[in-house]
């Protein structure tokens, strides 16, 4: 009989580079665990760091600096071009991801999820493959990212209008008070849904810890599925 499937959450925000490298690992992953189902599930990095009284780890000098180092390092590691660019500061905290956010949950709602991921990683792709890196807040970079996609232009037009519908707002307030609830504090943070327990996970070097709680094996950093 085959194993019921584990239900994982991705809990992510684009601003954030951390959760470009787990949502690739899992993506990577999600056709090799077969006990993984993978929901990917936008939240607002910003909202969790306020709530749960945590802050950006650019406002430490220190951890600023080991970050530049590891995603060097990184970046090599799992084989993901990803840069913080000089003008990431900006992008993060004067423009912020609200925007973003909403254009990838009315995505995730008007395709019925089948675009989130693609949707995602050309926003990510934006900021952090770029110097300096791209807005992802304007209607114009949204559109550039249909474009890339080969949206057609009436389902862009669609996801647009659902970017300001309540249902989009509410599903990303959701999704960010579902994550604090299980104790959030940052991002990538990940559910992992195990009979009647629920482990939360922080951050994207957990994912042995995943494999472990699947019962799977960990092959390291690259599979088949490793091509952007
Ligand atoms: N060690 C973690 C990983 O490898 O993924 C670090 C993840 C991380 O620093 N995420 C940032 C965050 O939310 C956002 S990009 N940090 C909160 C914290 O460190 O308390």
């Amino acid at each position: 009989m085959a194993k019921s499937k584990i239900r994982v959450d991705l809990f992510y925000d684009v601003i954030s580079p951390y959760s470009w490298v787990a949502f690739e690992l899992l993506c990577r992953n999600r056709s090799v665990w077969n006990s993984m189902q993978l929901n990917l599930r936008p939240f607002l990095l910003g909202a969790i760091m306020k709530e749960s009284g945590n802050k950006p780890p650019m406002f430490v000098e220190n951890k600023s600096r080991y970050m530049m180092n590891e995603f060097a390092l990184l970046n090599k590691y799992y084989q993901i071009p990803l840069k913080i660019p000089s003008n990431f500061t900006e992008l993060a905290i004067k423009k912020g991801s609200l925007r973003a956010m909403r254009f990838v949950t009315a995505t995730d709602l008007v395709t019925n999820s089948t675009q989130t991921e693609h949707v995602s990683r050309e926003l990510w792709k934006r900021i952090f493959t770029n110097e300096p890196g791209l807005d992802i807040s304007e209607e114009s970079s949204f559109r550039e990212v249909a474009d890339k996609l080969a949206f057609e232009s009436s389902l862009f037009e669609r996801i647009l209008k659902a970017m300001d519908e309540d249902e989009t707002k509410q599903r990303l307030k959701q999704n960010t008070e579902e994550a604090l609830r299980e104790g959030a504090f940052g991002a990538p943070t990940i559910l992992v849904h195990k009979a009647d327990t629920t482990h939360m996970l922080f951050g994207s070097d957990k994912i042995e810890l995943l494999a472990f709680l699947l019962g799977e094996k960990y092959m390291g950093p690259l599979t088949e599925h490793s091509k952007l």
